[in-house]
C-alpha cells in the first residue's frame, strides 16, 4: 500500500520534471515582444497624438516594421465601452514607434487595445493601454 502510493508520487513527480525540464526555444517569442506608451496621458480634444513603442523585452531594442492590424479607443477604463473614438495609424517619427490619432471628446481614462504582427514571427502581440486624457 504505502509503497504504491510512493511509486505513484514518484512518477507524477517524473511526469512534472518532464514538463519543466523541456528544453527552451532559442528563438524569439511573439511574448517578448511588448508596447509601451511614450506618453501616458493627452489632453482632451480632437487629434491628439498617441505613440507607442514596440519593444523586445528580451534585447530592450525598438521593434520596426510591425503592421498594426487593429486598434479600438474607448473609455471602458471608466465604464463607458460603447465611447469609442477613431483610431488613424500615422507614420512614426523614429524606429520602433507607432503613431495614432484620435479624438478624445472626454477628459478621464481611455483604453487603447492594438494589435500587431512582427516581421519574422507567428502569432500576434496585443495589448491594451490606459491613456489618460486630461482638461
Ligand atoms: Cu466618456
Amino acid at each position: 500500500m504505502k509503497t504504491s502510493t510512493a511509486a505513484r508520487a514518484f512518477s507524477a513527480a517524473l511526469i512534472g520534471l518532464s514538463i519543466t525540464g523541456a528544453p527552451k526555444r532559442a528563438f524569439a517569442d511573439i511574448k517578448d515582444y511588448e508596447f509601451q506608451l511614450v506618453e501616458p496621458t493627452v489632453q482632451a480634444g480632437a487629434d491628439r497624438i498617441v505613440t507607442l513603442r514596440l519593444v523586445n523585452k528580451k534585447t530592450g531594442k525598438p521593434v520596426s516594421d510591425a503592421v498594426i492590424f487593429a486598434s479600438r479607443l474607448d473609455m471602458a477604463p471608466d465604464g463607458m465601452q460603447e465611447m469609442v473614438t477613431k483610431v488613424t495609424p500615422m507614420s512614426g517619427t523614429e524606429p520602433g514607434t507607432y503613431r495614432f490619432k484620435a479624438t478624445f471628446s472626454m477628459a478621464g481614462r481611455w483604453q487603447l487595445s492594438v494589435g500587431a504582427k512582427v516581421q519574422g514571427e507567428t502569432g500576434s502581440v496585443e495589448s491594451k493601454l490606459l491613456v489618460t486624457a486630461q482638461k
